[in-house]
């Protein structure tokens, strides 16, 4: 058996910009899905998952389940589509570390984990670009999520010690070193999500595009704060709430990018103070329990600053904090949590990581 894996992600700043012509800053984080693959002995592909079960296919005719099997299934479609891969029967053994609903993007690692065992395990030869344009592709058509580019993206191109500044009209990116000092990133996981997370996203897309339209621009990229103020009497509230996230979300994250490069990091905390303040009440994409978490974290000594991550709706908070505080930190952010909503929140320290590849062992 051949093993490779691919990373979640953690998205530093630049929330709901990437399907929006925008700039991102995320990290590969190191948790990983994990695909052993080798050659079954008839046509069918059999596919099993700790945790999730086992199932099976016939490569030869694919169509989408409604459950996490189209995250393994979309990426043998569109290679069938789009690359004319007649494909063998296969074993696939998939494991994963990455949790789940935690803002880490498990969904594009799986994808991502697939289509690299695919390519190395048959000799494809795509490109970098090939396996995460096609992942993406594959999410958007099989499993019907409109998301960008960000989460497949840096699951294959990732860099251990490094954020990538990416650029997702262009694809242009730049690796920016993760110089955290005496600060570090911590997730904490709100274990809620609300029954709007695919609908709502696919809907803050339409919103994002309308407002577009509303403002006579093409692209995000047109569109300045100062231009914004001007047309606020000419655009309905939502597209004018909307593009205001997007723009002002844009120059945060080159100031995030600026903060990395050149200053201390606890200065990054500010920045994603002001971020979850737009995602919240501009975007209209947090909840409650989100907020309550990031009002908690934002009291606590050794916290600089904290925001929602991924698409919303639920989900996980990062926060950055002083190292020595983290334990406290959890302790406390735990125990209010649990007192307001009766939740037991998960916590993650988080680690950087390179981007998807084969492995001499299994790693999981
Ligand atoms: C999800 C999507 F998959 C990403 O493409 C991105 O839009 C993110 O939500 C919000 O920034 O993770």
């Amino acid at each position: 058996m051949e093993y490779y894996v691919a990373p979640g992600r953690l998205n530093i700043i630049g929330e709901h910009t990437d399907y929006n012509d925008g700039f991102v800053l995320p990290v590969a984080v190191d948790r990983y899905v994990q695909v052993g693959i080798t050659k079954s002995e008839n046509h069918l592909v059999y596919v099993a998952s700790q945790g999730f079960g086992e199932f099976s296919f016939d490569p030869k005719s694919i169509s989408p389940s409604g459950s996490w099997k189209d995250y393994v299934m979309g990426i043998f479609d569109i290679l069938k589509k789009e690359k004319e891969i007649d494909f063998p029967g296969l074993k696939l053994e998939i494991k994963s570390n990455v949790p789940e609903g935690a803002g880490l993007s498990s969904s594009a690692a799986i994808e991502v984990a697939v289509i690299t065992a695919l390519n190395g395990f048959l000799g494809i030869g795509l490109t970098d670009k090939e396996r995460y344009l096609l992942s993406q592709k594959a999410e958007n058509e099989f499993v019907g999520v409109q998301c960008g580019i960000m989460d497949q993206f840096v699951s294959v191109m990732g860099k251990k010690n490094h954020a990538i500044f990416l650029d997702t009209m262009t694809l242009e990116h730049e690796y920016v070193p993760l110089k955290t000092d005496e600060y570090t990133l911590v997730i904490v996981d709100s274990k809620v999500k609300h029954n709007l997370s695919d609908g709502g996203y696919n809907q803050r897309k339409e919103e994002a595009k309308k407002a577009l339209e509303e403002f006579g621009v093409r692209s995000y990229r047109e569109l300045s704060l100062s231009q914004l103020f001007m047309k606020r009497s000419q655009v309905s509230e939502v597209s004018y709430k909307r593009a205001m996230h997007v723009v002002t979300e844009n120059e945060r994250v080159k100031e995030a990018m600026d903060i990395l490069k050149h200053s201390n990091f606890e200065n990054l905390g500010r920045v994603l103070n002001q971020s979850h303040e737009s995602l919240a009440i501009e975007y209209e994409v947090s909840c409650d329990e989100v907020n309550f978490i990031v009002d908690t974290l934002k009291e606590l000594d050794g916290v600089t600053g904290c925001r929602m991550i991924g698409g919303g709706f639920g989900g996980a908070v990062l926060a950055v904090c002083e190292k020595s505080k983290v334990e406290e930190v959890f302790e406390k952010v735990k125990v209010e949590y649990a007192k307001k909503y009766g939740i037991d929140a998960d916590t993650y320290l988080i680690e950087s990581a390179d981007g998807a590849r084969q492995v001499n062992r299994p790693l999981i």
